[in-house]
């Protein structure tokens, strides 16, 4: 059993899905990254302290991406993931780091300056560079969800889990206003009854 430590609102999120879509067995550990006092537990299993972090048997790995692109080859194959000769594969691999690299990342740093930094600094030439950057890069997502149904083709792939989390994010911080083509696309996303398991849950009890 994969264990996964997170959070409903967090990267796990992406973790999740990707379970939930290739049906593996998995429970979620929740992290409260606010709690006063540091989850010990999870202080062992990641030093750096941020989620997603999972244990699968001996292993234990960080960040959303490289750990979706380990089930996917471990617990795999799976069509979440195109082989090196589709078609779709260029696409798959570009956004699928794009989705967090490009996005997600550029975008934290204007969502916590705007609710965490000292008043005086929530406005600062960082945080609006590093959204003029995250703006810059929207361009590719929106030109090719103007060419094809998901970020890499006709075929639904975990460049869209990636994709989602990172567009989702922007728009529920306030961030990032999106156009039609970039909403229609979550409105499709976010239907699909593996996400909407996922968030289920993802979700703290009690
Ligand atoms: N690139 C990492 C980013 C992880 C990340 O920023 N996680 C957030 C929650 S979604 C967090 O734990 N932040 C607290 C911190 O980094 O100290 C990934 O994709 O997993």
């Amino acid at each position: 059993m994969i264990t996964v430590f997170g959070g409903q609102t967090s990267r796990s999120l992406r973790v999740v899905w990707l379970m939930e879509e290739m049906g593996l067995a998995y429970r979620v550990r929740q992290v409260d990254m606010l709690a006063q006092t540091p989850d010990a537990e999870f202080l062992a299993v990641n030093p750096a302290y941020y989620i997603p972090a999972i244990r699968d048997g001996d292993v234990t790995m960080v960040e959303s991406i490289a750990i979706m692109e380990y089930l996917m080859a471990r617990h795999g194959p799976t069509p979440l993931a195109p082989a090196a000769t589709d078609p779709a594969f260029p696409a798959y691999q570009q956004f699928l780091h794009l989705g967090e690299a490009g996005l997600a990342t550029l975008m934290m740093v204007p969502v916590v300056s705007r609710f965490l930094a000292p008043e005086a600094e929530r406005d600062n030439w960082g945080a609006r560079q590093s959204l003029f950057w995250a703006e810059k890069r929207l361009l590719l997502v929106k030109r090719q969800l103007e060419r094809s149904t998901w970020i890499a083709g006709e075929a639904f792939t975990a460049a869209d889990i990636s994709m989602t989390y990172a567009l989702e994010f922007g728009r529920r911080q306030g961030v990032i206003t999106l156009g039609e083509v970039e909403t229609a696309y979550l409105a499709r996303t976010m239907g699909r009854e593996a996400y909407v398991r996922a968030l289920a849950n993802s979700m703290p009890m009690g």
